[in-house]
């Protein structure tokens, strides 16, 4: 199985992030994730590691504002000019908004700081020096398996980092930047009908808000009920799409404790959803914090779970993106993954 992968992502690390209550902590979406998954999949005879193919920015631009995509590319270097103390130890800092737009986003600021509180909706999506270039990379990563997906009809695995389901077509949040398997889904949608399954323990909100008017792609996410869970706002049942995509969003909100047995039969209606809609490509944007003891989860999710999650999704018989998402108890990564992806070679 074809595995995309850069190590462009490597120096995107932030030195902290801000939980809730205000606490900074070490940031929790690092480059150890991947050194553990890269182990795991170089110790199979199946993994086939290769380069990224580079896209260009058309495809990102198809499914995020183009002012958007200009701050991400800029953020730092602007508030590096700006604040000589950051200048002084730029390795000590990430930039991040204080004061947030909330529900008023009428106009573009035209400030560096305003526009953080408009394009931000969280104090997880960190931005340093190589955030950009580590998201343009994990993008194409996304891209290639789509590709893939296409034209030799095979399944592989899009290792991305940083991840992308809480990004949407005008903003950052979660650790995401760019929706890598939303741009996936878009450029897969011009070749026959897609459907997105979003497997991380946390609602994709991005890819929710991106398609949400939308028939040509179906999109399901099964997680953490928000009303408990982060990203808080937006992952009810009730929302099912809008205008032309009306009945094309699906939400699975699941309660705190879920286990393989809860888990699996969310995961049977969905899949029978998908089978009605009988879509020719599947991006399963494929989070790993649905694993019993992950630090950001509560599911019970066990690695027999991940292999029985596995084989239904992949008994849908689609080519499949599998886009890496979150999921955090570094040292199950590995054998979750494999576990997952065995089922796929
Ligand atoms: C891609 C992805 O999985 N992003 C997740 C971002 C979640 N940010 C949540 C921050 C709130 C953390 N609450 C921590 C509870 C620890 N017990
Ligand atoms: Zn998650």
């Amino acid at each position: 199985m074809k595995i995309f992968y850069s190590e462009e992502h490597r120096k995107h690390y932030p030195p902290f992030e801000v939980f809730d209550g205000g606490k900074r902590v070490q940031y929790y979406e690092n480059p150890d994730r991947m050194d553990r998954i890269l182990a795991a999949l170089k110790k199979t005879d199946w993994a086939e590691l290769t380069d990224p193919k580079d896209f260009g920015i058309d495809p990102i631009i198809a499914v995020h504002d183009g002012d958007y995509v200009q701050f991400l590319a800029s953020a730092w270097t602007e508030w590096l000019a700006s604040d000589p103390q950051v200048a002084a130890s730029p390795e000590q800092n990430a930039f991040l908004p204080a004061t947030f737009a909330l529900r008023r986003k009428t106009r573009i600021p035209s400030s560096l700081l305003g526009k953080a509180g408009y394009y931000i909706m969280d104090l997880s999506a960190c931005i340093v020096e190589a955030t950009y270039k580590a998201t343009l990379a994990s993008a194409n990563c996304a891209l290639s398996a789509a590709s893939s997906s296409f034209s030799l009809h095979n399944s592989s695995f899009a290792l991305c980092r940083p991840p992308g389901h809480h990004a949407g077509r005008d903003y950052a949040g979660g650790y995401c930047f760019i929706n890598n398997a939303s741009v996936a889904a878009n450029w897969l949608s011009q070749k026959g009908r897609v459907a997105l399954l979003d497997i991380d323990y946390h609602a994709g909100n991005g890819t929710q808000d991106i398609f949400y008017e939308r028939n040509d792609v179906l999109t399901i996410s099964i997680h953490g009920d928000p009303d408990f869970e982060y990203p808080h706002y937006i992952g009810f049942a009730d929302e099912t799409g809008a205008g032309a995509g009306l009945g094309f969003h699906k939400n699975y909100p699941l309660p705190k404790d879920t286990d393989d047995t809860g888990y699996l039969a969310a995961l049977d209606e969905a899949l029978t959803m998908i089978r009605n809609f009988s879509p020719q490509y599947l991006v399963l944007s494929t989070g790993m914090d649905t694993f019993d003891g992950d630090p950001l989860g509560t599911f019970h999710v066990t690695q027999n779970g991940f292999s029985e999650i596995g084989k239904r999704i992949f008994d849908l018989n689609l080519p499949t993106a599998i886009i890496m998402e979150g999921g955090y108890a570094n040292e199950a990564l590995g054998n979750n993954i494999v576990t997952l992806l065995e089922r796929f070679k």
